[in-house]
């Protein structure tokens, strides 16, 4: 009941950005008194939010805290489906693993969880994932596209786009993307994508798509072993972000690739997908679990498999690998 009024009283502010609403305005279409619109409002302050009041005109939102809860992400959330459903925990093992559980309980497609800390935050073949706390964006989204198995690759890929865009969008950066999974700034790792399965003979039950952001870590917030190659989003524009409004964001702009790539297939996640590449064209090497790959990256198949030329006019086709620049 709690949640559902004040799911109901942010989503009024969020139609209604940055304008006045009076107490007896929220009061009805919440069902509840003035009294209790303003003790939510002062629950709101409590959280963090800056809020203006006004007599005569009522409350307005100036400005959300840097948290990433449910309340944070829902003000100004403009999706249909990713992030309708949050599961916010302040502290978890690892995000994939929570999602993992509710997938199997059938939750809505579009559901996500997102942690302020991961103890056990994890990245592609098990290997760490350095997640602390209240710095970053850790989450998990749970999709379920009806497509066959091989395809699932293709939304790591789409998802990287959809990351790319929408830290473009909010902060001007210009990252790039390394094939499979990687974000680069200047080279340096700013995000890590896992695609995980949850499938049943050919068919996809569904896909979590773990996404990880460094945002307001300084470079000596970074592990020794990270710090020449990690990088975080305040470090590269020199001044903090807002985790949530870049959330948002990345929702945005992932709902919009999922219904075209549903609608179209990979072709144009593909083109967008290789103008942010930065290893097309160039020498690099694959290194798979079966041995190293040198040569020249040709670009992605239509199934979103790498293909690199070797010295002798060989090409070979990655499904999965390391990869790096020469
Ligand atoms: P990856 O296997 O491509 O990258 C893992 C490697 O990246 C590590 O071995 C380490 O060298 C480096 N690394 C570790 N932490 C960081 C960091 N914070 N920044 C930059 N480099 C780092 C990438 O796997 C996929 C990562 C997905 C993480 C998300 S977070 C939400 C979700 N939950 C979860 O447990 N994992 C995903």
């Amino acid at each position: 009941m709690q949640s559902t009024l004040r799911k109901k009283l942010l989503d009024a502010f969020t139609e209604h950005e940055g304008e006045f609403l009076s107490g007896q305005y929220l009061a009805d279409l919440m069902g509840c008194s003035r009294t209790a619109v303003w003790k939510h409002i002062e629950d709101l302050r409590h959280e963090g939010f800056e809020l203006e009041a006004v007599r005569r005109k009522g409350y307005r939102i100036i400005q959300k805290p840097d948290h990433v809860s449910a309340n944070e992400i829902r003000l100004g959330l403009k999706t249909a489906i990713i992030g309708q459903q949050i599961h916010y925990k302040e502290s978890v093992d690892s995000t994939q693993k929570v999602a993992h559980r509710l997938s199997m309980e059938n939750v809505k497609e579009g559901t996500v969880v997102i942690a302020d800390e991961q103890i056990g935050g994890k990245g592609r073949m098990d290997r760490p994932w350095h997640s602390p706390k209240s710095t970053g964006i850790w989450m998990s989204v749970i999709l379920r596209p009806n497509i066959p198995l091989p395809m699932a690759p293709q939304l790591t890929l789409l998802t990287a786009v959809a990351v790319v865009q929408a830290i473009v969008e909010n902060t001007g950066l210009e990252p790039h993307i390394k094939w499979p999974n990687d974000i680069l700034l200047h080279g340096k790792k700013v995000t890590g994508i896992l695609t995980e399965l949850q499938a049943e003979a050919d068919r996809i039950h569904s896909v979590i798509i773990g996404i990880g952001i460094n945002v307001n870590q300084t470079k000596a917030d970074f592990p020794e072993e990270l710090q020449s190659i990690a990088t975080s989003l305040s470090v590269e524009k020199r001044e903090a972000i807002n985790r949530a409004s870049l959330i948002q964001e990345i929702f945005l702009k992932l709902e919009k690739l999922y219904l075209i790539y549903l609608e179209k297939g990979f072709k144009p996640i593909k083109l967008l997908w290789e103008s942010y590449a930065i290893s097309i064209g160039k020498n690099i090497t694959a290194r798979t679990l079966t041995g190293n790959i040198t040569g020249k990256a040709l670009g992605i198949t239509d199934d979103g498999v790498l293909q690199i030329e070797d010295e002798k006019g060989v090409i070979h086709h990655i499904y999965s690998a390391d990869i790096e620049l020469e």
